[in-house]
């Protein structure tokens, strides 16, 4: 480690707002609420939020965490991770007799009204997101097989064949990139000019302040570490936004996945974190960063958050 004398100086540019998001603080809550409620062991089906350390965390608490509801023993309750279920799940778990938490996002259940809503109305849906993520497996499982088409890319919504282009709807996953989005939507609205959607889209507040928090700082930046786990979908998009900028960009778990050999020629950083990741370890990481620099840090904020959602009722009660 270079003495306190010699080290470099580092500017180090924090984007604000970053980190945790009000969905993400109400689903860790309700694991630990539930914990102090039922005791443990606490299930949780699927990560709570796409972060090790918090997962971690639970599960030195007693919380355990498995994927399918057929894991959780009869007789101990069983939480459903930030993301969303398809609605057979809660109705496995109610046939089990298990006692169930749903610590959905409120913004996610909003979609999944949407998604019903629209159903009903008799449209189809075009549901832009990723394939695969759990919140997308949740969406598509509110309503019938056959009644959602998934799209991924500007080339998906160009190839896209329907039966009834007067009968369509969008909705989106809510931690797409604004701009990736944006312009599937204009594809889909040149090619289907009766489709109905959200106004803008889906995109959560948390996920779009992030982006333009990394957006503000990364062409005064010359390296950007991005705190979040390689399977949080709204981190990523900040890897993204920040390498379209023109600066590059790495995703890091914790302090000790910072290289020293990334930092050859960087002066300034740019340093921000996913929904999902605590502000604790972005104090790992600047910890890190001080063994090595002078660190300066200087936080850049671009918008102010005040969203706090309410614990559900069963919880507040007790
Ligand atoms: O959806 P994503 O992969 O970004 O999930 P996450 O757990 O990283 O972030 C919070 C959320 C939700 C829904
Ligand atoms: Fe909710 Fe957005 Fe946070 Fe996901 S990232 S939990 S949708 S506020």
């Amino acid at each position: 480690m270079p003495s306190t004398t010699d080290r470099r100086p580092l500017q180090v540019l924090v984007a604000a707002p970053r980190g945790f998001c009000a969905g993400v603080d109400r689903a860790i809550t309700i694991v630990e609420r539930a914990l102090e409620i039922y005791g443990a062991p606490v299930y949780v089906r699927h990560e709570i939020v796409h972060n090790k350390y918090v997962v971690d965390a639970l599960k030195d608490k007693g919380a355990i965490f498995v994927e399918t509801v057929d894991d959780v023993p009869n007789g101990v309750p069983v939480v459903f991770s930030a993301h969303g279920v398809p609605k057979a799940v809660p109705h496995k778990a109610a046939e089990r007799g298990l006692d169930y938490i749903d610590a959905t996002c409120p913004l996610v259940s909003k979609v999944h009204r949407q998604a019903e809503r629209q159903v009903e109305a008799g449209r189809h849906i075009i549901f832009i997101g990723h394939r695969g993520h759990p919140e997308v497996i949740g969406t598509f499982g509110q309503v019938p097989e056959g009644t959602m088409t998934l799209v991924e890319t500007e080339a998906d919504a160009e190839a896209l064949t329907v039966d009834d282009p007067g009968n369509l709807a969008f909705l989106t996953q809510t931690t797409l990139s604004v701009d990736d989005t944006k312009a599937i939507i204009t594809v889909l609205e040149r090619r289907f000019p009766d489709i109905v959607g959200p106004r803008g889209e889906d995109i959560c507040y948390a996920t779009s302040n992030r982006q333009a928090a990394v957006k503000s700082i990364a062409a005064s930046c010359d390296l950007m570490l991005v705190i979040g786990a390689p399977n949080s979908s709204n981190s990523l998009r900040l890897v993204e936004v920040s390498e379209r900028e023109g600066t590059n960009a790495k995703l890091v778990q914790r302090g000790s996945d910072v290289e020293l050999a990334w930092f050859e020629g960087v002066g300034t950083l740019g340093l921000t974190a996913g929904a999902s990741a605590p502000e604790l370890l972005v104090r790992e990481v600047v910890n890190k960063l001080s063994d090595w620099f002078d660190v300066h840090e200087e936080i850049i904020e671009s918008a102010k958050e005040r969203m706090i959602f309410k614990l559900p009722r069963s919880l507040e009660a007790v």
